[in-house]
């Protein structure tokens, strides 16, 4: 097998989320233009991308959406995780290069005014709007999340699925930073999601080449946990039952780990192992403890209530 993929041109997968995805989210989506919502457990929120046209660029409309969508999932009590995807084609093929193309921002006369499209704003309102930072909103969620991968996840949207506590790769999936080849660098993560995920050589290769890897290779690198099996639909049915194992759990503890899995990004060891028995000791005070250690005593399944 190839390192690197060549250009994706099979016509064959499709453009569009499967039909039992379209005709499940048909009556949670209204107020949704470029999103498909569905509950495929009741416990799981599944956000599909549906800008089929454009494989998924992530505009800034698209952008929007999937914020208020997190939004809801995380102010439900009923949901315990979040499967976030696309279509067969494409999980999404970056930002939305012809919605960006025009954006300007150059120093202009004077240091404290810049021009960012057609209009002078001061570097104090291009600060305070913080230009790119709202993509990393999914970053903050408190549940988990789980990007499940098919077609195309390039640019924005290799960086969106890096954003995920989880990748699932379906065996179509192409990953790749390309923004080299548009004059750029990736602003939302790639440059430092990348290096953490499968180390500095081989992420300043694919950054530096633009070029894109298969999902084995992203599995043999350590980029996504696992590649499932072949078919259509068979990431998203694999993401979602993993999602709904993990929404079976206590949601204290859950979101604990999730808690203690991303402070090892930022902490030294020594402050990461504090953090960890800190939240390891306070979970002995939420009656999910003593329900799964009784449940075990007793030989039985665990009734989590979340408290
Ligand atoms: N933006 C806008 N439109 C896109 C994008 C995109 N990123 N990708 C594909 N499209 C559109 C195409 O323009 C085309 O539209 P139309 O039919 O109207 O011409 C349609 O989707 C289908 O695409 P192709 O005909 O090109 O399909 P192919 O199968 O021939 O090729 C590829 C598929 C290889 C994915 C190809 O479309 C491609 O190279 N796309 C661009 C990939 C890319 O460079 N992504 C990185 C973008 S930059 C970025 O993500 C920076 C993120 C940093 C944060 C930014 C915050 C604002």
């Amino acid at each position: 097998m190839s390192l690197f993929t060549t250009k994706f041109t099979s016509r064959v997968v499709l453009n569009s989320p499967p039909f039992y995805l379209r005709k499940m989210a048909r009556n949670m989506s209204t107020h949704y233009q470029n999103l498909l919502i569905s509950r495929p457990d009741p416990a799981v929120l599944l956000i599909t991308l549906n800008r089929p046209k454009a494989l998924n660029a992530l505009n800034k409309a698209l952008i929007t959406e999937i914020h208020q969508a997190l939004d809801q999932a995380e102010n439900d009590p009923e949901i315990g995780s979040i499967v976030l995807t696309g279509s067969e084609r494409a999980f999404a093929a970056g930002a939305d290069i012809k919605e960006m193309k025009d954006k300007k921002c150059t120093p202009a006369i004077s240091h404290e005014k810049m021009i960012l499209t057609n209009d002078v704003i001061s570097v104090a309102e291009v600060y305070k709007s913080d230009f790119l930072h709202d993509w990393s909103r999914i970053t903050r969620m408190r549940k988990p999340t789980i990007a499940a991968v098919s077609g195309y996840a390039l640019g924005g949207g290799c960086e969106l699925a890096m954003m995920c506590d989880i990748i699932l790769a379906s065996p179509t999936a192409v990953f790749g930073q390309p923004e080299i080849n548009l004059g750029i660098i990736p602003g939302a993560g790639g440059t430092q999601r990348l290096t953490h995920a499968i180390g500095k050589s081989r992420a300043m290769e694919l950054i530096l080449t633009g070029r894109d890897i298969t999902a084995q290779m992203a599995e043999a690198w350590g980029l996504v946990s696992r590649v499932v099996g072949d078919g259509e639909g068979e990431v998203v049915k694999e993401a979602v039952q993993v999602a709904s194992t993990i929404a079976s759990k206590g949601q204290i503890a859950i979101q604990a780990a999730k808690e203690a899995v991303n402070a090892s990004y930022q902490l030294q060891l020594e402050e990461g192992l504090r953090l960890e028995r800190r939240l390891f000791h306070s979970l002995f005070a939420t009656k999910d403890q003593k329900e799964g250690m009784t449940a075990f005593a007793e030989k039985r399944k665990p009734v989590f209530t979340h408290l």
